[in-house]
């Protein structure tokens, strides 16, 4: 008769148990107070700040957990269609400080704090650890969808890994170079994740697979690891809607192999479980760069496992017929580390769920959508056709057959095209032969996209043209890549978001959910009252930069100076070395005017920061020339207060926080081409400079005097040793895949306007405004719709 039962015991006892979340100011003191006492088990004459922080985050958990029961009942009851978010990487940062201002709770836990004798909120909310599961730009950009999916009260969900170690520990040693230690983040307890011991997979590796019939297979044998959950509460802002993250641990089948260890093998009994749990300690600490190693491929398989397997679980509980999978389901493929994920819905259609081949194939194309992140060849994913036949024998004997009919749709198409075949193969032909994983995402999706206009334009015109010829070009679009302005503006830049606030009136909540409202702030860019506060709010923001590097470093800053930062992974393509190659020419400069003429340069602050790949030998070496060039310049008292170069150890997404809203410039240089998004504004692809360097040498001298000079300087050793820079120097005197030196001249040009610029105070605060004002579209909120809308077909399901 549609009433709902009450699914067990007495309601009214269920009920009278239930909480809500807590907003009055005595239950969150009581909160606290209880998990001080229980959770933590301390009390008032032993608690410190970790201890605080400690409680206060499983106070607010209490909060995020209520909210996220009564969302995932409400999905559940609801059974709207789900989109699910498939990233290795998740760069999440601090967690505390984020759901207190989604939940609008801080200045109330804030004062509880106080209460409780912990007066500097700021202190407690530092002592919380980076959650550094993540590289760089791909992980951080999951990160902020997942909040804005959160806040656009999107059903969706993001699926990743729980590495016990997150990305290395950067420390610079006495010579400048980079050196790593790891990151035990778990080892301080987590109080953000909620262990699932009741969600749990086995996903097999290596074993038999055996063809039964023509489509089917029976695949056994080899090894089986235990998936286990953890979910993270993840708030939406301003509502009570609260999504899930789910990450995967491993686990072994069994605590350990007991035929070994009832024969006294005991090493042999553990080795097993050993082999399991390794499957998610670490993340690999490259970015934009594949390293092919078969520890690599087991963690994709085994995230990608687990989530399909809960995915398809949820599914069933529904009691729908497969034929109607993709109108529950849409799964989007953060680049091509998931792409196991298309056999492998393949696999669990036709050989565990009966579902014909050709069926399983069309609603597995409608389900994925998968996003290019990257058009560096050294970064697209490439797996020996030997591994996969070792690790997964039935998902090769699945992309053969995928490959198979789809290259003869090709030849249907374009009749003896040998050339065509092979350049589409999912194979990569030779020894051994290659599997191309973007190939094998291109054809397992029904959209695939780019993540800035220009980039996305790049992807249909050179490495995915032969397959925009074969599908048409409505297959490959573009969702341009948006940032959080929750975190990177209300919580970074609480001076700024307030005055912004004060600005546009009315309550945060308005702007910050509609990020396109910041242009309202152009009505006010004449007033000079505005234009003050905000010079104020960013020299308070260089204040408190300027104190934390004190504190860490050591070293001065002078706050009246233009800072000038560059912070991104380090890597050749993004051109760290054009700029501290740029500093270098700034500093021989300077040292040789007088000092009449030396008190008129602009003072600049430079900062650098950035973890290069352990084994990127290059990267590391352009860190050592920047520490060693620091070293030189921040010492000689011709440069005091005029020039100041930092590299910043250890960067991260709680660095990041400080370090961008202190910044007069950031600079994005990367060549041409060769970023997929970032912010930078690159328009042109200059291949042909490159043809020119290598097939018409000609002396550095010839291309930029200046550069040479610069070079020449490092090799003579004013900073420390030269010959150690000289691998570095060869890349640009020869070859120069980069450009540096095609640039290096006009470079220097757009340094000298900026330095112009700066000196103009008041055209000054107005650009930083209008940058300000014009960054509506480039809030996640849009592109998580964007993609919501045009790749999903999904909608927001409102908790009240
Ligand atoms: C990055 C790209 O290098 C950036 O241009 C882009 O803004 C982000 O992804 C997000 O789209 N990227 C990365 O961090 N790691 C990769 N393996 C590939 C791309």
């Amino acid at each position: 008769d549609g009433k709902e039962v009450w699914p067990r015991g007495q309601e009214s006892v269920w009920k009278s148990g239930l909480r809500a979340v807590e907003t009055e100011e005595t239950s969150i003191t009581k909160s606290i107070v209880h998990h001080v006492q229980t959770t933590i088990a301390r009390q008032a004459y032993n608690i410190d700040e970790e201890g605080a922080y400690r409680a206060i985050a499983y106070s607010v958990r209490d909060n995020l957990i209520v909210n996220w029961n009564d969302t995932q009942m409400l999905y559940t009851r609801k059974a709207p269609k789900r989109a699910y978010y498939l990233s290795l990487e998740f760069l999440m940062g601090r967690t505390l400080d984020n759901a207190l201002l989604n939940l609008g709770l801080k200045e109330d836990y804030q004062k509880a704090a106080r209460k409780l004798g912990f007066e500097d909120f700021e202190e407690l909310v530092e002592s919380e650890r980076d959650a550094a599961l993540g590289n760089g730009g791909l992980g951080r950009l999951a990160a902020c969808y997942i909040d804005s999916g959160a806040t656009c009260e999107l059903p969706l969900w993001g699926y990743g890994l729980r590495y016990h170690y997150g990305m290395f520990w950067q420390q610079i040693s006495t010579d400048g170079s980079q050196v790593e230690a790891p990151d035990p983040w778990l080892n301080h307890a987590n109080p953000w994740e909620v262990h699932r011991p009741d969600v749990s997979y086995l996903v097999r590796f290596y074993g038999h697979a055996e063809r039964i019939g023509d489509s089917k297979a029976i695949w056994s044998g080899g090894q089986e690891v235990m998936a286990v959950a953890y979910d993270v509460p993840i708030p939406g802002s301003y509502t009570r809607n609260t999504n899930n993250l789910r990450l995967w641990d491993a686990k072994p089948k069994r605590g350990f192999d007991l035929n070994s260890f009832n024969a006294g093998d005991y090493e042999k009994a553990v080795e097993s479980s050993n082999s399991a749990e390794a499957l998610t300690r670490v993340l690999y600490p490259n970015d934009n760069h594949m390293v092919g190693k078969e520890l690599r491929l087991k963690q994709q398989y085994f995230w990608t496992a687990a989530s399909l397997a809960d995915i398809t679980r949820r599914f069933k509980q529904l009691g729908e017929p497969f034929s109607k999978f993709h109108e529950y389901v849409a799964i989007q493929l953060n680049d091509t580390h998931p792409t196991i994920a298309v056999p492998e819905l393949m696999r669990i259609f036709v050989d565990e769920e009966d579902i014909p081949w050709d069926q399983a194939w069309e609603i597995t194309q409608k389900v994925f959508g998968y996003t290019n992140h990257t058009v560096l060849p050294e970064a697209l994913e490439k797996w020996p056709v030997p591994l996969f036949q070792h690790l997964l024998p039935r998902h090769l004997q699945i992309i053969f057959d995928l490959n198979h009919s789809f290259l003869q749709a090709v030849e249907k198409k374009w009749p003896n095209d040998r050339d065509r075949l092979t350049r589409m193969s999912l194979i990569q032909e030779g020894f051994p032969q290659y599997i191309r994983m973007a190939y094998l995402a291109v054809i397992g999706s029904h959209k695939v996209n780019g993540v800035a206009e220009l980039h996305s334009e790049l992807v249909r015109t050179t490495i995915m043209k032969d397959f925009v010829d074969f599908y048409g070009p409505s297959k490959f679009g573009n969702v341009t890549n948006g940032i959080t302005p929750r975190r990177w503006l209300d919580q970074c830049n609480p001076g700024l978001s307030s005055l912004i606030t004060e600005t546009l009136g009315g309550d945060k909540t308005k702007w910050l959910k509609d990020l396109s409202k910041l242009e309202g702030l152009l009505s006010h860019i004449d007033d000079p009252a505005f234009q003050k506060k905000w010079a104020d709010v960013k020299l308070q923001n260089k204040q408190r930069f300027a104190q934390f590097i004190e504190q860490t470093m050591g070293v001065k800053l002078n706050t009246s100076a233009l800072f000038d930062v560059q912070v991104k992974r380090l890597h050749e393509y993004k051109r760290q070395s054009l700029n501290i190659l740029g500093v270098i020419h700034r500093y021989l400069t300077i040292k040789s005017l007088n000092a009449e003429e030396r008190a008129k340069v602009v003072p600049r602050v430079v900062l650098f920061g950035g973890k290069a790949a352990p084994g990127y030998y290059m990267a590391k070496l352009v860190i050592r020339l920047i520490n060693n060039v620091a070293k030189v310049i921040n010492a000689d008292p011709d440069l005091q207060g005029i020039l100041t170069v930092l590299f910043v150890p250890d960067y991260s997404v709680s660095v990041a926080e400080l370090l961008i809203p202190a910044s007069d410039i950031s600079e994005h240089i990367s060549t041409a081409g060769t970023e997929a998004s970032g912010t930078s504004n690159m328009k042109f692809c200059f291949e042909d400079l490159r043809y020119n360097h290598q097939y018409h040498p000609t002396s550095l001298e010839e291309r930029s005097p200046a550069l040479a000079v610069v070079c020449k300087v490092i090799a003579e050793g004013r900073f420390g040793d030269g010959s150690i820079y000289e691998p570095f120097l060869n890349t640009i005197r020869t070859g120069d895949y980069y450009l540096v030196s095609d640039d290096f001249d006009s470079y220097l040009e757009a340094q000298k306007m900026v330095d112009t610029a700066y000196q103009d105070k008041v055209s000054w605060v107005k650009k930083s405004i209008t940058t300000t004002a014009k960054m509506g579209k480039f809030s996640s909120d849009r592109a998580i719709m964007n993609y919501a809308e045009e790749y999903w077909n999904i909608e927001p399901v409102k908790l009240n």
